[in-house]
């Protein structure tokens, strides 16, 4: 009964829209997926909208279904994946199923999405991260931290790709085979500094009005003052233009495939809501259809979940993708993601942003 792979997957759902399970469920049947849901919560639509109405289940609503599912001998999963916890009595049930689905099947893959909060506010209670330390990283196989999650499951910085890794070897210690470190907005890279990108730079205006009313030397020092600062604007510019990924894995690769590697994606106008839970479904699916080849696992969900982004992008258009009104629930429901209209991408990725090892 385990010849087929089939995830149980732990998330919230939405009557309207495209978030946790929503954005989860339909990808993975797509790529071949029996996938059984349990909700965390039922909500009428995302927690963006103004308003919100529905029920939030507890650890005791899953420990029921999973008893439910146990009576019947249907617990037959390949694969685990969880996403928002919002209560640490769901957290430990959810820690008590990983440890049952693991005894009927050692091999479980269980593909955990910590999350914690972004860009340095918790949307979580602080007791979490510990549970998640002591009950969910032990038995965690794939862990997708955001930049600001690593920080907190670690204790250890992460403002650089050094850091990174460092975060991503101490995570492997803790658990998880395979960390896939998201979302690091601001992280510098070695090529923003190298002159190769310098013919990016344009017109240098503070320079030029500076040259206009001062000395030959003061026009000097002022000049490199202006470059200086005029560069650091650029250098931050060009980083807030890609969000990097970082990915490292203890498991053996394909001969050439590296088991570190960044990669750098180019951002898109406006903030998309469940683009996180897409892209952990997507690196379940193709991790599991390239299971020594990590790198192929990830350009096929990036570009996956690119796809869709512009897609919906498009079908957004400009006026709501600009927009700035965030208790506007129309801005919402024309950015929520297009998956069935993005099938073919999800399908089939088209591949145009690649992995570049460390
Ligand atoms: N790629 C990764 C790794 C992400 O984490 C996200 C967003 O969470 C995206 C892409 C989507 O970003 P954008 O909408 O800026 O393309
Ligand atoms: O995409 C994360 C997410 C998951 N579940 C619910 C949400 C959101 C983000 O807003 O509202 C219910």
């Amino acid at each position: 009964s385990f010849s087929s792979p089939r995830v149980l997957s732990i998330q919230s759902s939405v009557v309207h829209g495209y978030v946790g399970n929503k954005a989860a469920v339909f990808p993975l049947q797509l790529l071949g997926f029996d996938v059984d849901p349990v909700y965390t919560v039922q909500f009428s639509n995302h927690t963006g909208y103004p308003v919100i109405k529905g029920h939030v289940f507890d650890g005791g609503h899953l420990r029921e279904l999973l008893a439910g599912l146990a009576t019947n001998g249907l617990i037959c999963h390949t694969h685990l994946l969880s996403g928002y916890i919002g209560s640490q009595s769901l957290l430990e049930a959810v820690a008590a199923v990983a440890g049952e689905l693991r005894s009927a099947y050692p091999q479980l893959t269980y593909v955990c999405d910590p999350v914690l909060g972004d860009e340095g506010k918790l949307y979580v209670s602080q007791e979490l991260v510990a549970a998640y330390k002591a009950s969910l990283l032990p038995l965690a196989n794939i862990l997708t931290p955001n930049q600001f999650e690593a920080e907190l499951l670690t204790g250890l910085e992460v403002k650089s790709e050094e850091q990174a890794l460092q975060a991503a070897a101490a995570l492997h210690d803790m658990g998880p085979h395979t960390v896939i470190i998201t979302s690091l907005a601001s992280l510098p890279h070695p090529e923003y500094s190298s002159p190769r990108l310098s013919e990016e730079v344009s017109g240098q205006p503070a320079a030029a009005i500076a040259a206009a009313h001062s000395t030959p030397q003061q026009q000097q020092q002022e000049q490199t003052a202006a470059n200086d600062e005029h560069q650091q604007q650029q250098q931050q510019q060009r980083s807030e233009r890609y969000i990097t990924l970082i990915a490292s894995t203890r498991v053996a690769q394909a001969p050439g495939c590296p088991a570190a590697f960044r990669m750098r994606i180019p951002k898109l106008q406006g903030y998309f809501t469940g683009t996180g839970d897409l892209l952990c479904a997507l690196l379940l699916a193709w991790s599991h259809r390239y299971p020594d080849n990590l790198a192929a696992a990830v350009e096929h969900a990036v570009a996956g979940l690119q796809g869709v982004l512009q897609l919906t992008a498009a079908a957004a258009g400009p006026a709501v993708l600009a927009s700035t009104d965030e208790r506007s629930a129309a801005v919402f429901r024309a950015k929520e993601l297009r998956l069935v209209q993005g099938q073919q991408q999800l399908l089939q990725p088209d591949i145009k942003i690649r992995v570049e090892p460390i």
